[in-house]
């Protein structure tokens, strides 16, 4: 059994992403608090020993350092099999789900409420775009679930982990009630939290908060 470590800050959701799939196909990680405020991850030092392309989170499996986390979703449900692809028609879904995610619904949220929440002095015209974007890929997202109980089909897959992460955080850090304005998004995020095991990313990733500024 590989001896994973996870080097993540609670208010990540990428780094959600990776220790709730752990923790939901029954694996143990030690949780290695990283200062992303203190600004480590733009060190010449962390980038050349721990993350080149200067990200969170990294997972350390037996000693090797992975890096990005849908293809590293994709080599733990291959690797349990849980929450994978089971026909080529679905693989295609998963990766067009994992995509979206990454560019559009993760990479939008994420730094949306990272400027709103965690800094002081976030430009209101760039917040008014980003909220902007992210409306119209909720709206996406939202009419989605209301016609299938998980991103693929009638199962949770790591779609649904990868896209619920940053949505499951306290409305008051992205802004959004999802109980009035998304009740498809709501009632699924819902879902994804009666999985057997499922717990909230301040659950399971303790240590330093960065400082809440909404
Ligand atoms: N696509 C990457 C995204 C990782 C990411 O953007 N992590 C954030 C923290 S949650 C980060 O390290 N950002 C640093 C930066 O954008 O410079 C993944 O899925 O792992």
């Amino acid at each position: 059994m590989p001896s994973y470590r996870l080097h993540y800050f609670p208010e990540s959701g990428n780094s959600y992403k990776l220790a709730l799939m752990l923790t939901l196909c029954g694996q143990t990680f030690e949780p290695v608090w990283t200062d992303f405020g203190g600004g480590v991850t733009r060190t010449e030092e962390w980038r050349r020993t721990v993350n080149p392309m200067g990200e969170i989170p990294v997972l350390e499996e037996d000693g090797e350092r992975l890096t990005q986390t849908a293809p590293i979703l994709l080599e733990l449900a291959a690797r349990y099999g849980r929450f994978g692809a089971t026909s080529k028609e679905e693989q295609f879904e998963l990766l067009r789900w994992l995509f979206w995610d990454n560019h559009k619904l993760t990479g939008y949220m994420a730094t949306y409420r990272f400027m709103r929440t965690f800094t002081t002095s976030a430009d209101p015209q760039v917040l008014k775009h980003f909220r902007r974007r992210l409306d119209d890929f909720l709206s996406i997202l939202e009419l989605h679930v209301q016609r299938n109980a998980f991103a693929i089909g009638d199962k949770p897959t790591i779609a649904d982990i990868s896209m619920m992460a940053y949505l499951h955080y306290p409305s008051d850090e992205h802004g959004y009630d999802f109980a009035t304005s998304h009740p498809a998004i709501d009632g699924w995020l819902k879902r994804m939290a009666t999985l057997p095991g499922w717990q909230s990313a301040y659950d399971l990733l303790p240590g330093k908060r960065l400082t809440h500024y909404a």
